[in-house]
């Protein structure tokens, strides 16, 4: 068994959050283990779907998953959370939410590599002009000082970096 938890995955886009989360919780149902992904893009369709990319539309997009993450947790699920999340402060608000029960991994995938993967045309564009506000390029992103584990997704097949988080998850999780 397992206990719950939110598995805050913090990172630029293109890095490989919500690849890495979809595969994890893929790989956890197959052991019976309770686990939901919460995707940035995704809750930008419906509940955050009044946010854009100012700063304050990103603490409260921030706010909303980081609430909506510990609830679930609270009620026993193992959350991954793809968020790029680019604020220090964001973050360290939902970690006050239930400390113990909050583990950030740093998808630490470099600004050039995000950029040569280009999965869906945006840096392109955001370098073009016509994505104000974009993560690594026009606005920040304040890397985690502390997380508890730090994912470097260049140069390894996603197996790896797999392999990886749900190691930390079998150390921190399981009961
Ligand atoms: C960053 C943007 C932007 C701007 C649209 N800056 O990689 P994607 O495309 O598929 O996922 C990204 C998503 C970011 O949403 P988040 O909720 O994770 O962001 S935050 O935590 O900062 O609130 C990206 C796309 O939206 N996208 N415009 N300007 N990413």
């Amino acid at each position: 068994g397992h206990r719950g938890g939110v598995v805050w995955l913090t990172g630029l886009s293109g890095a490989g959050k919500s690849t890495l989360a979809a595969e994890v919780e893929r790989r956890l149902f197959l052991r019976g283990w309770q686990a939901k992904v919460l995707d940035g893009d995704a809750l930008r369709l419906g509940l955050n779907a009044d946010l854009g990319f100012a700063p304050a539309d990103r603490s409260e997009n921030i706010r909303r998953a980081g609430e909506v993450a510990h609830l679930l947790a609270d009620a026993g699920m193992i959350v991954l959370a793809a968020f790029i999340s680019p604020y220090r402060a964001d973050r360290d608000r939902v970690r006050a939410i239930n400390p113990e029960a909050f583990h950030e991994i740093h998808v630490a995938t470099a600004l050039d590599e995000c950029e040569r993967r280009d999965p869906k045309g945006l840096y392109v564009r955001a370098r073009a002009g016509t994505i104000p506000d974009f993560t690594g390029l026009t606005a920040p992103y304040e890397p985690p000082e502390a997380p508890e584990l730090v994912i470097e997704t260049a140069g390894r097949a996603i197996e790896d970096s797999v392999g990886e988080l749900l190691g930390y998850l079998d150390r921190a999780l399981a009961l």
